[in-house]
């Protein structure tokens, strides 16, 4: 398992209102390196597999609507540090409490429509970035 490598999604919200290739190139410029990359659209079933941890939770619906509601960019990311880096360089879920100058205080507009996806941990992302890539699509 690879302790530098962690995985994002870049979310619908993000992708619709043309924020996605800035939100990429801030975490390039960040010290991360692109180990996978996909354009893709998440099905129900795949939504609520990705985030079944949360099943139980009552914004579970409303969070399956929204990141199945249109595409996404999905990466895993190379860096020292990956997981805990990146949670810092996309700052806190609700975007009214994220730091000036990350991703979600410059691109995210409310608790669920926020932007960006970061594994909360070096298994999760793991898990994560399986769940997506092939060691083919690996570079
Ligand atoms: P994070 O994405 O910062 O790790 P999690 O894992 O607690 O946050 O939550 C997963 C996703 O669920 C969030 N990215 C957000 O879209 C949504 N979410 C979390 N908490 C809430 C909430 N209180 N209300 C609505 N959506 C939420």
């Amino acid at each position: 398992m690879h302790t530098n490598r962690t995985f994002t999604m870049i979310k619908p919200d993000a992708v619709a209102n043309g924020h996605a290739g800035k939100i990429l190139d801030h975490i390039i410029q960040a010290g991360f390196r692109v180990v996978a990359l996909k354009y893709t659209q998440l099905s129900t079933a795949q939504a609520e597999a990705f985030y079944g941890i949360h099943r139980e939770r009552p914004f579970f619906k409303d969070l399956v609507s929204f990141m199945t509601s249109g595409p996404i960019y999905a990466a895993i990311l190379e860096k020292d540090n990956a997981v805990e880096d990146f949670r810092k360089l996309i700052g806190a879920t609700d975007p009214q409490k994220a730091e000036p100058g990350t991703i979600r205080n410059r691109f995210a507009k409310s608790i669920d429509a926020n932007a960006i996806h970061g594994s909360d941990s070096n298994e999760n992302a793991a898990i994560e970035g399986n769940y997506f890539f092939s060691e083919f699509e690996r570079f």
